[in-house]
């Protein structure tokens, strides 16, 4: 399959609160930089069209987008351009939901956790972190037009992730929403019905609150269990849909320190589940922090059971758009990637 990636994505740096102190984020530039190089050696690179703000704008609120867009220009103008812009107040539970006219009242307002500042050339890599997101779902429609018997599929090389931001939230890491992004341009293609299956360490809760209400995009998570891990405040199994989207919304939660077997049971449940919506195509959060040396989360799963999880995500046989989101055992992180792609690519 084809990788969209630009080396632009790697100018994005930020900082993250963690054990109360500002310290480098552990989703660092060399994530994408590591991957990029091994997976120039076995699969087609393809630059990233120009991003589309349209389609980004039926995910999320256009004045997120504008805040996002502006927020250095307005943050350097205020002379704090020494450091990064990031909230430090947000409308928690009880207070109200108001959007203020003040940059660091929007930094609140726009975000929900403290490990996601902004700086000089953050919208830049968030742009184009989207807009692989957005090649690859028109490589797959385009794919699947000229041969239709063979499911397309291709790999958006994302840096920054995206499945935490909502529809006018950023946090977690994410800015943009790519997997929503790629999921809506499949929409707006021919694809009817479109599932998104979240195998990040994390739970998506950007991605679920989006099509949360909607019945034409499916949404399934696996991950830790939200009483233990960020985000803490979604992902909890009695989340199941809204309003139209009543039934379209699946999370399993695992225990901390979840091996591979019971893990990949799970992903049985998953995939069963999103076969039983008949989705035109799949679009793939995938995140590989689930494995055993990543330093933030505490799954166990070993570098050599990503190809198995490739080759069962391929067994859905459905045009997939696979989006990167977390890892970050930087040592293990292109192997992992690696396997789960060529795992994927030995279907069949
Ligand atoms: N510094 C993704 O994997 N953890 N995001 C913050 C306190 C946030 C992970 C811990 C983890 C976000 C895309
Ligand atoms: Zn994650």
């Amino acid at each position: 399959m084809d990788v969209v990636y630009s080396p632009a994505q790697t100018l994005h740096h930020a900082f993250e609160l963690d054990g109360g102190q500002l310290v480098v984020s552990w989703e660092s530039p060399i994530r994408a930089v590591r991957v990029a190089e091994r997976l120039a050696e076995s699969h087609v690179m393809v630059e990233p069209d120009p991003f589309d703000r349209d389609l980004a704008e039926q995910v999320h609120d256009a004045e997120y987008v504008e805040f996002l867009t502006l927020c250095w220009d307005r943050w350097s103008a205020e002379g704090r351009g020494a450091t990064q812009a990031m909230g430090f107040t947000w409308p928690a539970t009880g207070l109200r939901d108001v959007r203020p006219g003040t940059l660091d009242g929007q930094l609140g307002y726009y975000s929900f956790a403290a490990d996601c500042s902004i700086g000089p050339d953050t919208w830049n890599s968030v742009a184009i972190s989207a807009a692989a997101a957005q090649t690859a779902a028109r490589l797959v429609a385009e794919r699947t037009e000229t041969e239709p018997d063979r499911p397309a599929a291709t790999f958006a090389l994302c840096r920054p992730p995206g499945h935490h931001a909502g529809r006018r939230q950023f946090g977690g890491y994410c800015y943009l929403n790519n997997a929503a992004i790629a999921a809506q341009a499949l929409r707006n293609r021919a694809f009817e019905r479109v599932a998104v299956l979240d195998i990040d360490y994390h739970h998506g809760n950007g991605t679920q609150s989006i099509f949360y209400e909607r019945a034409d995009v499916a949404f399934c998570s696996i991950h830790a269990d939200p009483v233990e891990e960020f985000p803490y405040f979604s992902g909890f199994a009695d989340e199941t849909g809204s309003d139209h989207g009543d039934g379209h919304n699946l999370n399993l939660p695992l225990p901390p320190g979840t091996g591979p077997s019971e893990w990949m049971a799970t992903l049985d449940r998953a995939i069963d589940w999103v076969r039983d919506h008949d989705p035109d195509a799949v679009v793939i959060s995938a995140g590989v922090d689930t494995h055993e040396n990543d330093p933030i989360s505490t799954f166990k799963l070993p570098t050599p059971v990503y190809p198995t999880i490739g080759t069962r995500l391929a067994s859905l046989a459905l045009p997939t758009v696979l989006v990167m989101e977390g890892g970050y055992a930087t040592d293990e992180l292109a192997e992992n990637v690696a396997g789960l792609l060529h795992g994927f690519e030995s279907f069949g």
